[in-house]
């Protein structure tokens, strides 16, 4: 069939929306017209050349909702009409990842995943002659997509898609991260670096949890008033701070903190997230994710004398048993997720988006169908 799609044909050049071909859903598979998306920084981050796995021409996405219109042989467990989130992580429930509970990262088809391929090593969309590549699994930049059975999360069908697209990352990436990687204890003080469209649901979280002090860091002035919306208790802009950011981070937490979040993808955050940490105990998670080639360093010491360096993907959610209960979440008003959405258009603005992001104008912006 033909569907809409926004393709990445080469790395750093916009979006170009056109009709492209997808081959109907085979063995385990399924076909999902997509109602929404949401873009995310790892979007633009794959777009910008950065990915080490980046491949071209692809079709981005990975924040999506929609309703199942065809399922191939085999699939049991879900039927046409089914309202599903796309899962890039996904939840097979039987390899020796799932079959662990120190991790969420199901590994079953985690190799042709990162190829650009399904399972069976081959791609369902094509552009005249050639070949796109999926992406994350999950390409939801295209009105339909084709993805494994076991890369879908089952929803309740009252949830509003352009509202729950932003379940399929940015807020289970945030709240997880407090709940289920670094498993935050009331009372505790917290720092989140960068806040965007992960680190205010990381705030989200630490607030739901019933966190302390609640700092939040971004060079952006117009983020002071973004995270106080959410739960943030002190803002700090590092270009205000005069010394010694650690330093002065350290001593307003009262020897550090107890959990920190980089939510960049900066190296050099990464470094200061960990050393804001408070010595004996304190956690730092890394959600951001860094470019090709870059890599964190520190005094070893700072882990001999008691503090934790520990990354979160997908905030550690195993996405068909945790998704559909982040979005009753939702639906109970025990989170939110329309405040953050800032702005909704049409898939033919759909590099307006980035430049939403890059100029730091959006939180979300979610492509609607
Ligand atoms: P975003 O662009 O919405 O937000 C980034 C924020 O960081 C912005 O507010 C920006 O002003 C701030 N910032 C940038 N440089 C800074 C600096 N030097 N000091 C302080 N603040 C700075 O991005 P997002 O969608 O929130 O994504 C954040 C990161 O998380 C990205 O790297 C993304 O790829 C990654 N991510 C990871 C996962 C995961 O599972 N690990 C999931 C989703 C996104
Ligand atoms: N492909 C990159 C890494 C990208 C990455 O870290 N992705 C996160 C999700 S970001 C969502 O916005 C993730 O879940 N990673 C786990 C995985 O298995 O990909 C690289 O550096 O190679
Ligand atoms: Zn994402």
């Amino acid at each position: 069939m033909k569907t809409r799609a926004a393709v990445a044909v080469e790395a750093g050049k916009p979006l170009e929306i056109t009709e492209v071909d997808l081959e109907g859903p085979r063995e385990g598979e399924v076909m999902v017209e997509v109602k929404a998306t949401g873009v995310c920084h790892t979007d633009a981050f794959t777009l910008s050349g950065a990915d080490p796995e980046g491949l071209f021409p692809a079709i981005l996405g990975h924040e999506g909702a929609g309703v199942v219109v065809e399922v191939g042989p085999g699939v049991t467990s879900l039927k046409p009409g089914d309202h599903v989130i796309p899962l890039y992580t996904p939840e097979c429930r039987e390899c020796e990842y799932c079959l662990n509970p120190k991790t969420n990262l199901c590994q079953a088809i985690r190799s042709t995943q990162g190829q650009g391929l399904m399972p069976d090593g081959t791609s369902r969309f094509s552009l005249g002659k050639q070949k796109l590549h999926h992406y994350m699994g999950t390409s939801t930049f295209a009105n339909h997509t084709v993805l494994p059975e076991i890369a879908l999360a089952k929803i309740r069908e009252d949830a509003p898609f352009d509202k729950v697209c932003y379940v399929g990352c940015g807020v289970t990436t945030g709240l997880g991260a407090v709940v289920n990687t670094a498993k935050v204890e009331p009372g505790a003080n917290c720092i989140v670096f960068g806040l965007g469209g992960i680190g205010l649901n990381v705030i989200q979280g630490l607030k739901l949890v019933g966190a302390n002090m609640i700092v939040g860091v971004d060079l952006n002035p117009d983020k002071k008033a973004w995270g106080e919306r959410f739960g943030m208790t002190h803002f700090v802009n590092p270009d205000e701070v005069d010394g010694d950011l650690t330093s002065y981070l350290v001593e307003l937490t009262g020897g550090g903190a107890d959990y920190t979040f980089e939510c960049i993808g900066n190296v050099k955050l990464m470094r200061l997230a960990l050393e804001s940490c408070h010595k004996g105990w304190g956690e730092s998670v890394i959600i951001g994710v860094a470019p090709a080639g870059a890599e964190i360093s520190t005094r070893p010491f700072q882990l001999v004398t008691g503090r934790s360096w520990r990354g979160s993907a997908f905030g550690g959610a195993r996405g068909r048993t945790d998704v559909p209960k982040i979005v009753d979440w939702y639906m109970d008003g025990k989170i939110e997720i329309d405040p953050m959405i800032t702005h909704t258009m049409p898939l033919e603005k759909i590099n307006e988006a980035f430049d939403l992001m890059h100029e730091g104008s959006s939180i979300r912006s979610v492509i609607v169908y």
